[in-house]
């Protein structure tokens, strides 16, 4: 590690050291050679420069540190945030889709193309924002008495969903990011096919879609509150709880669409509502509140026990 050597130990037949200084051994190798001695030779740093080492070391590991810091979503998979909230995450590749459904409330369906980037696996958990929490001096949210730790974090606003997005160096999907992500390649009601049965997602299975739009989906009981997050199967890229367990805050203000051809769409430019767009439905909420495309919204400094969020980052 040292960046400057300026003595070299040698041991002539490996029996005995003596040290020599560098100009020596320049000087001196021939003879050495001519001689037939074998030499080990070991590089250390003289007394008077182990400060210059130490600083060096120093310097080494703190770009490593630097590194790590500012390197919140540069692993697929796994890494932690900014501020050490271990956050594991799924790429989500470039691509074009078709946003919205043909319902009116969802529409109109009009093509949009995103850049790639990387998506939370799991919706941010009570673990991890009461981090946050102890950190910066905030309150902590009502788990409502179902639990915290894996449990999705729930009764935090917009704001403060930002605030921790913020914190961790991260930030909230978009509504364009976050349909994408939840249909993985599908065009289908759910990412699931046309019906999502109470195995597949956490949400008020007594009113599957089917109840609504005659799908021919099944009537189930469902556990009427939130659920460790991945306690359900990912979609196909990965990613748990897109339906259900809690709505997760986008980034977007809630807005009409365009009919016309976005590429990496923000929602509206200008805040002419005080309304924050949600997505994903929740454990308290019928089926077709679930659906890939439906849009839901709720106003931006206020918590709910049914909506939580999830993160991104670019790829
Ligand atoms: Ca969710």
């Amino acid at each position: 590690m040292c960046l400057k050597i300026n003595a070299l130990r040698i041991c002539p037949n490996c029996k005995k050291s003596s040290v020599i200084t560098g100009k020596t051994w320049r000087k001196n190798q021939r003879a050495f050679a001519k001689k037939g001695q074998r030499f080990e030779v070991c590089f250390f740093c003289s007394f008077d420069k182990i400060s210059l080492c130490m600083k060096f070391i120093s310097l080494f590991f703190s770009i490593i540190f630097l590194f790590h810091f500012f390197a919140c979503g540069s692993k697929d998979e796994t890494t932690s945030s900014k501020n050490k909230v271990e956050i594991e995450w799924v790429s989500i590749p470039a691509g074009t889709f078709t946003m919205g459904s043909p319902s009116s409330n969802d529409g109109p369906q009009h093509s949009v193309t995103l850049s790639g980037f990387k998506m939370s696996k799991y919706e941010v958990t009570f673990a991890q924002y009461d981090a946050f929490c102890d950190a910066t001096g905030r309150q902590k949210p009502n788990d409502q008495g179902w639990g915290r730790g894996n449990r999705p974090v729930i009764n935090v606003g917009w704001d403060d969903a930002s605030a921790f997005a913020e914190w961790t160096g991260c930030r909230l999907p978009t509504e364009a990011e976050w349909e994408y992500a939840c249909r993985a390649g599908t065009t289908s009601p759910f990412n699931t096919g046309s019906c999502l049965s109470s195995s597949q997602a956490n949400y008020d299975s007594n009113y599957p879609y089917s109840t609504i739009d005659s799908a021919g989906c099944a009537k189930e009981a469902c556990p009427e509150k939130t659920m460790p997050v991945g306690s359900y199967a990912p979609n196909a890229w990965g990613l748990y709880d897109m339906h259900g367990n809690v709505y997760e805050w986008c980034s977007d203000w809630y807005g009409d669409y365009s009919s016309g051809a976005q590429t990496n769409p923000k929602g509206p430019s200008s805040r002419d509502t005080y309304l924050k767009v949600l997505r994903g439905g929740s454990w308290c909420y019928y089926g077709s509140f679930c659906r890939s495309a439906s849009r839901f919204s709720g106003p931006l400094p206020i918590g709910y026990a049914y909506v939580g969020f999830r993160l991104v980052v670019p790829s």
